[in-house]
């Protein structure tokens, strides 16, 4: 008999979800900074990715809903070859995802805690995450994985070991570059702090929070949560924070003021480019 009758169309067919593991997976990846892609390029290699940098797994229900948010300024070319490393990474991995980019408007001191706080409440208006993965926009993953979902139970740490670190933690709590929580677990920190102005602390103030609201962090296994960074000198506009200590030995008294519940920005603009939703704020200025 001839059952090519029956046989679906995987185009406009899709009945399952996704395996718990993804079976296109391929493990370590090379990633090569010589050459930096344009952003037509990246299009051209994601035809699936649609407005606003959204993408769905076409064959089965994508299991995990990730928002990737990334804090930014002037970065335009690091953007492009994360850009062009992550879409294909995280469609590997089945994942039904976004990203956002949080870009500071202005020549302000920077405030990368902040853009996250903003990026997670906008990132939530539009649908229903899983899980939120807060991004630096100079590293980029090397192997796919590590998987970029959320632990029901912990905040977790992703960016484990990178290339600047010798492939190693630079110490044992640190929480920087690229980490995973689940909004549930973000709002029980009262998201990050908007006090950190300029370079420095804002992650170790995090991982203070994960711990004073009874949780601790889990992370990637070197062997996998490896990164290489693109190389840069340090940014106008993010000079080193010199009150970084002092809020530090403040955050078991202000992290319950300080946070989600206090943000305060106002929203200059926010496009769907065919890559990513680009979100442009004014954060104001250190008081
Ligand atoms: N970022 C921007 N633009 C800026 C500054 C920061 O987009 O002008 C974003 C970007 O996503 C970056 C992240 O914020 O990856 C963190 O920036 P960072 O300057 O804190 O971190 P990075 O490790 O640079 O990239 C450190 C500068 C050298 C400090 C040396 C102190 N030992
Ligand atoms: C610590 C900073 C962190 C920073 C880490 C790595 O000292 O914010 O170094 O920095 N903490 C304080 O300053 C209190 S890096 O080598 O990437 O520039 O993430």
């Amino acid at each position: 008999t001839n059952l090519s009758f029956f046989t679906p169309d995987p185009e406009a067919v899709k009945t399952q979800y996704c395996p718990v593991k993804s079976p296109i997976l391929v493990g370590p990846l090379t990633i090569v900074y010589s050459k930096p892609p344009s952003l037509k390029k990246i299009q051209m290699k994601n035809p699936y990715v649609t407005h606003g940098g959204y993408f769905s797994p076409r064959h089965c229900f994508g299991r995990y809903r990730t928002a990737v948010i990334i804090p930014h300024r002037n970065r335009e070319v690091h953007l492009r070859y994360l850009l062009y490393y992550l879409h294909p990474f995280l469609q590997r991995q089945q994942l039904h995802y976004a990203i956002f980019v949080v870009h500071q408007a202005g020549n302000g001191t920077f405030n990368r805690a902040k853009l996250l706080n903003i990026g997670v409440r906008e990132a939530l208006r539009l649908d229903n995450w899983d899980c939120l993965i807060l991004h630096d926009v100079d590293l980029v993953p090397e192997n796919d994985y590590n998987l970029y979902v959320c632990d029901e139970y912990s905040p977790k740490h992703l960016a484990s070991a990178m290339d600047k670190f010798h492939y190693n933690l630079p110490y044992w709590t640190y929480f920087g570059g690229v980490s995973a929580i689940t909004p549930d677990q973000y709002m029980r920190i009262n998201g990050f702090p908007n006090s950190y102005w300029g370079w420095g602390g804002e992650d170790d103030d995090i991982a203070i929070r994960v711990r004073l609201s009874g949780m601790s962090i889990s992370r990637t296994p070197l062997s996998v949560g490896r990164y290489k960074m693109v190389m840069h000198s340090r940014d106008i506009g993010n000079e080193e924070n010199l009150k970084r200590h002092n809020l530090l030995s403040n955050t078991r008294r202000t992290w319950r003021e300080d946070g989600m519940n206090s943000l305060v920005f106002s929203m200059l603009s926010r496009e769907e480019t065919p890559l990513y939703t680009n979100i442009t704020v004014d954060i104001g200025n250190p008081p």
